[in-house]
């Protein structure tokens, strides 16, 4: 599982860029299989771009206000501003950005290289981070990305940080992605708020504790990319419920407080410690897939009849697949995709049909559905200074209606919010939002319930 470009990453870079940033992710290499032609149709001529590498326990990565080309003859691109850094380092979280005083040779562009760092002109040049394609020797066809670093040729010249190595062992799988780095600049502040939230938190709470649908317990099922903010959502509903800011189920960057299996949640109220009505089912993030180089076959007949295995194998995998979500799901009462707005621009495609295939298994079952935006404190400067501000935020505005679009679900059923992560004492507007989304949720869920019951004896189709 690689690491991945999390939010504190981002504010890494904001903070070594010297100010905030929004990152546009342009190009992942594990989608694509010719990745030096795909990264230079999705990155050439874009301006300032990151390039993280990411393996399971170490993430790194370069910097450069330069544009990538895919030029006819090698070059390398002079760079004041460009550096490489590293920012997990075996799973820590351990930044460090290494400089040059030599920008002659900040980045090398190349038809056949990907994001490649340092070095010089010369093809057989040694670089601090190279991403090269290469022929498998016995294959027409098969080509594969070899990602190389050997820092101190360009950046970190001066042996400032001694003995560093940004990759521990080149045959790891590493991936990588490329982001383009845009100012953060958008709010526009309108004088009449996109919605408003008009009953008081307490009033909230009551409805949900008075919440009693049925005698089981409702069941909410969570579903997530990784790093959404899933369990800092629960952490804050409870939070919210016990009156003070509860132990956290997650903390920044730690690789065991990552939600590797189901877990089902009960929230409890005040200080008796009433059991609420409802459970938060917490599911493991998903991930878009690593694309690793398939190994180049001497035969043809044996590379067709596996590549016919493969496909029977995966097609069978995701049948069953499909029928255990299905089975899972219709257990559940309700489903909220809980999405960080960072990603919504730029959604890989294999998440986006995770949710999907949930969509229309809950759509099938009449299953209400929701989404939690996360982390909107760090998409506008001004909401993060002033959470009240939230529905005078154009940004907030326009990101709720994207993402309706992206869902295809109502605006009304899409909900902002921020969730607890270093504070220490409770704040109204943070647990407003939480609560009102969790209310609007069961609301959801009692009219569904409602509606079923009016219409006995319908086929399910007319109900
Ligand atoms: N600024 C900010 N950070 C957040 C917010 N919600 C979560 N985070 C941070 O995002 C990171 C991931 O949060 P988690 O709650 O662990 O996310 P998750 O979906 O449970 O992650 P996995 O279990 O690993 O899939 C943590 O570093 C949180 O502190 C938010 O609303 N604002
Ligand atoms: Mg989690």
């Amino acid at each position: 599982m690689a690491r991945s470009f999390n939010q504190l990453c981002k504010e890494m870079l904001s903070e070594w860029l010297g100010e905030r940033k929004r990152f546009k992710l342009l190009f992942e290499s594990a989608n694509e299989l010719n990745v030096p032609h795909e990264f230079h149709r999705r990155c050439d001529k874009k301006g300032p771009t990151v390039s993280i590498f990411s393996s399971d326990k170490n993430l790194f990565g370069g910097y450069t206000a330069a544009s990538w080309e895919a030029k006819p003859s090698p070059g390398s691109k002079s760079d004041r501003s460009a550096f490489v850094f590293k920012l997990y380092d075996q799973g820590s979280f351990d930044p460090r950005k290494y400089d040059t005083d030599d920008h002659n040779s900040s980045i090398y562009c190349h038809p056949l290289y990907g994001p490649t760092f340092g070095g010089g002109d010369s093809a057989s040049a040694r670089r601090d981070i190279e991403t090269k394609c290469e022929r498998r020797p016995l294959s027409r066809q098969d080509a594969i990305m070899r990602i190389k670093t050997d820092l101190g040729q360009t950046y970190n010249r001066q042996r400032k940080h001694r003995k560093e190595d940004l990759m521990t062992h080149n045959l790891i799988p590493t991936r990588f992605q490329v982001y383009q780095v845009l100012e953060d600049k958008e709010y526009t502040c309108m004088s009449s708020p996109w919605t408003t939230i008009s009953h008081t938190n307490e009033r909230i709470k009551e409805d949900i504790v008075a919440c009693r649908l049925s005698p089981d317990p409702i069941k909410i099922l969570l579903v997530s990319r990784r790093d959404a903010g899933q369990s800092s959502y629960i952490h804050s509903v409870r939070s919210a419920f016990r009156g003070y800011v509860t132990s956290t189920l997650c903390s920044k960057g730690a690789t065991e407080s990552r939600t590797s299996k189901w877990k089902e949640h009960q929230v409890t109220s005040g200080r008796d410690r009433t059991v609420l009505n409802f459970r938060l089912c917490e599911s493991p993030g998903l991930e878009a897939p690593i694309h690793i180089p398939r190994v180049a076959d001497s035969s043809g007949l044996i590379a067709t009849t596996f590549k016919q295995m493969k496909k029977l194998y995966s097609f069978a995998q995701e049948v069953m697949d499909y029928y255990a979500k299905s089975s899972h799901l219709q257990r559940m009462q309700g489903i909220v995709f809980v999405i960080d707005c960072n990603d919504i621009d730029d959604l890989p495609r294999d998440i986006k049909r995770e949710f999907d295939q949930r969509k229309e298994i809950a759509n099938k079952h009449k299953i209400p559905q929701t989404v939690l935006l996360t982390k909107i404190d760090t998409v506008c400067s001004v909401v993060d200074q002033d959470l009240s501000q939230i529905f005078h935020s154009s940004k907030i505005a326009d990101l709720v209606g994207k993402t309706a679009e992206l869902m295809g679900l109502p605006r009304s059923h899409i909900f902002p919010v921020k969730n607890y992560v270093q504070e220490m004492e409770l704040e109204k507007d943070v647990d407003r939002l939480t609560l009102f989304s969790l209310r609007q949720m069961l609301r959801f869920i009692q009219d569904r319930q409602c509606d079923s019951v009016q219409s006995p004896g319908l086929p399910e189709d007319i109900v």
